[in-house]
């Protein structure tokens, strides 16, 4: 049976003079009758035909809400999308390390400062060629913050590949507040962010291995390439440690204690090219044991590299901070059972997952077992691309894989009894999905609280699924009932470049604010820099400040209006529009967007937001509210005047 969530109703004061809620609320009662397919995507099975069997329904009608908030990685877009399951309905995507012209992100004062603060000397000097940011990101990890191994609500987390950053996304205003790029490394890739006692680090997989310090040296000796493992603090976003590690980092997770972390690496090779990274028949798995790491820091055991001072410790072979665990060649994903007792490193190249019982790594670090195989308790056949495993908190693997575009549901307990000999077959049941699934990740499956309900699989390729849009197709995401033995495919849905992972939350364990707090550190900024010129409520201030050839035009709206109308500059002031909406109904959002200038910027109820750029072009320019907020949005607009110079 499905719970609906009813949120509360705004009250009253909506310029339609209902709420958003009460309108579909009204329009539903009349086409949920008809309708058996789900509103955002593409139905297989017939939703009336599932509720009849008894299972889980997935569809969510006009009116009714989802049971489960789901994050979504917006791949090489840059963005994070925040989805409504099991309804599949994309409810809001929030840029992270792309520019977005809807908010004005990378266009905002407040955006530009978290895209650029937290750079290397490097990514700076790179920002500086083209506009002061970074412009692109490739977004594989989006891990929520926990305590004690459940799911808190406070922040999201997500890797960006293509410029080596991570980002932090506060879920109270689901906005990114903190972005820092990893020296030392190149391309950031696993990221998981600690399970308990709480989120403090997030661990940060470096793929690529380069010189160190890559300043020109080395570079035809690849033998002497390493990269990293980073530890990020959760709080503050600063890059605490390093360890260099042997070969190549690919995905990374951890216990739920604290104790450890642990990484796959494929290329043990140290390989630039792809036959060299095939040469050996097994990789590994890289076990970090963080206590000893803080404590060689602590102990001054580190060096600095370049012109980075985070502290790196030496993880190679033979470190007793860290443990290689042979696996068979490439393996790729890594995953955590809901329990606490297994992580599972899975096969990629090999047919198999490694299942290696976390309590036995204690053995290893207090020098009782010499052979780190020794840990391994399972190495079941899959089938063929295994890529990641998700649970279900019932004690099965959930598998995808790659090769044979399927799912292998297989039960952990059995693949341990059958690696002792016993003759049990650990898979349960195969499903075909289409086509190549990378993740998967079923309802709060990295977390203590598994609840087995819905799996989600993120399919590579959509081929001839949905109608064709030319060469560049959708993935292809789908939804299985996984709630009572068998896997069901219930729903598909294309989904654009390319979300690699998601993870799932229920719904109250994620509570956003409705409409912005004035008193959030977001505006401490425009605050500070308005104080100085004298104002103490941005809600009250309508007020243009000149100050040399800068000009400071302190504005509030709401709807339908800017409360100011027109303003006027001289031919290349430096202006700083800060604009403050007074409205307080949740859901009206105003805007700002110069014509012809290229600015523009969201400003939601409560919200400041402000944006800087050279007025060098005589004449009249209008702006306007792009948000369409109002009988009257289309009056919205004012004049910034341009006088010669
Ligand atoms: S990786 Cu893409 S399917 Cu970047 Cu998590 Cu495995
Ligand atoms: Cu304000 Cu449209």
């Amino acid at each position: 049976e499905k719970t609906t969530i009813r949120q509360e109703e705004t009250d009253g004061g909506s310029p339609f003079g209902f709420t958003r809620r009460e309108f579909f609320n009204a329009t539903a009662t009349s086409a949920v009758v008809g309708a058996g397919l789900a509103a955002g995507g593409w139905s297989l099975g017939g939703g009336t035909a599932q509720a009849a069997e008894g299972n889980q329904d997935f569809h969510v009608g006009p009116g009714e809400l989802d049971e489960y908030y789901g994050f979504w990685s917006g791949g090489q877009s840059g963005e994070v999308r925040v989805m409504g399951v099991p309804s599949m309905r994309e409810l809001m995507r929030i840029p992270v390390f792309n520019w977005d012209g809807a908010t004005g992100w990378g266009i905002t004062n407040e955006s530009r400062k978290i895209l650029r603060e937290g750079l290397t000397p490097a990514g700076k000097r790179r920002a500086d060629k083209q506009g002061g940011v970074l412009r692109n990101g490739d977004t594989h990890h989006p891990h929520l913050s926990m305590t004690d191994g459940s799911y808190d609500g406070r922040y999201l987390f997500i890797n960006d590949k293509a410029n080596s950053r991570v980002a932090r996304i506060r879920l109270d205003v689901m906005k990114t507040d903190k972005i820092v790029q990893i020296p030392n490394a190149q391309a950031v890739h696993g990221m998981r962010p600690q399970k308990a006692p709480k989120t403090g680090y997030l661990f940060c997989n470096c793929e690529f291995m380069i010189p160190q310090p890559n300043d020109g040296r080395d570079m035809e000796s690849p033998e002497k390439y390493k990269t990293v493992f980073a530890g990020v603090d959760a709080e503050t976003m600063e890059v605490k440690w390093q360890v260099l590690v042997d070969g190549n980092l690919d995905n990374t997770n951890a216990d739920f204690k604290g104790t450890y972390a642990f990484s796959t690496c494929y290329n043990s090779e140290n390989a630039v090219e792809l036959n060299g990274m095939m040469r050996k028949d097994r990789d590994h798995v890289v076990v970090f044991n963080i206590p000893r790491i803080e404590e060689a820091v602590k102990k001054g055991q580190y060096k600095t590299i370049g012109d980075s001072d985070v502290p790196v410790v030496d993880g190679t072979k033979g470190s007793d901070l860290t443990m290689y665990i042979p696996v068979p060649k490439g393996p790729h994903g890594i995953n955590t059972t809901p329990d606490g007792k297994y992580f599972i490193a899975n096969g990629k190249l090999s047919p198999t997952v490694t299942v290696v019982e976390i309590d036995k790594l204690d053995d290893y670090f207090k020098g009782g077992m010499k052979d780190p195989r020794d840990a391994v308790v399972a190495e079941p056949e899959v089938g063929l691309g295994p890529l990641h495993t998700t649970f279900d908190g019932r004690g099965n693997g959930y598998t995808t894989l790659f090769i044979d575009s399927q799912v292998a549901k297989w039960n952990i307990e059995d693949a341990i009894a059958a690696f002792q000999g016993g003759d049990t077959n650990p898979i349960k049941q195969k499903l075909d999905v289409h086509y190549q699934p990378g993740h998967n990740n079923a309802t709060l499956a990295e977390t203590k609280d598994a609840d087995g309900k819905w799996l989600m699989v993120l399919s590579k390729f959509s081929k001839d699924r949905f109608l064709n849009v030319g060469p560049l197709k959708p993935e292809n995401d789908q939804l299985i009932d996984i709630s009572d033995g068998d896997m069901r495919i219930v729903h598909d849905g294309p989904t654009f470049a390319e979300p690699h992972d998601a993870v799932i939350a229920r719904a109250d364990q994620i509570n956003p604010n409705k409409i912005w707090d004035r008193e959030d550190p977001w505006f401490d900024d425009v605050k500070a820099m308005a104080k100085k010129d004298g104002i103490d409520d941005l809600r009250m201030t309508n007020k243009v400040i000149r100050d040399g050839n800068k000009v400071r035009v302190y504005m509030t709206s709401s709807a339908p209006q800017y409360h100011i109308n027109e303003f006027k500059v001289k031919e290349g002031d430096e202006v700083t529009v800060v604009l403050t909406n007074v409205d307080n109904i949740e859901d009206l959002t105003h805007g700002f967007t110069l014509t012809n200038f290229d600015v523009c910027m969201e400003i939601s109820p409560q919200q400041t937001a402000s944006v800087t750029f050279v007025a060098d072009e005589p004449g009249v320019h209008w702006y306007y509210c792009q948000w369409f907020c109002h009988a009257m949005h289309m009056e919205m607009r004012g004049r910034m005047l341009v006088e010669k110079a």
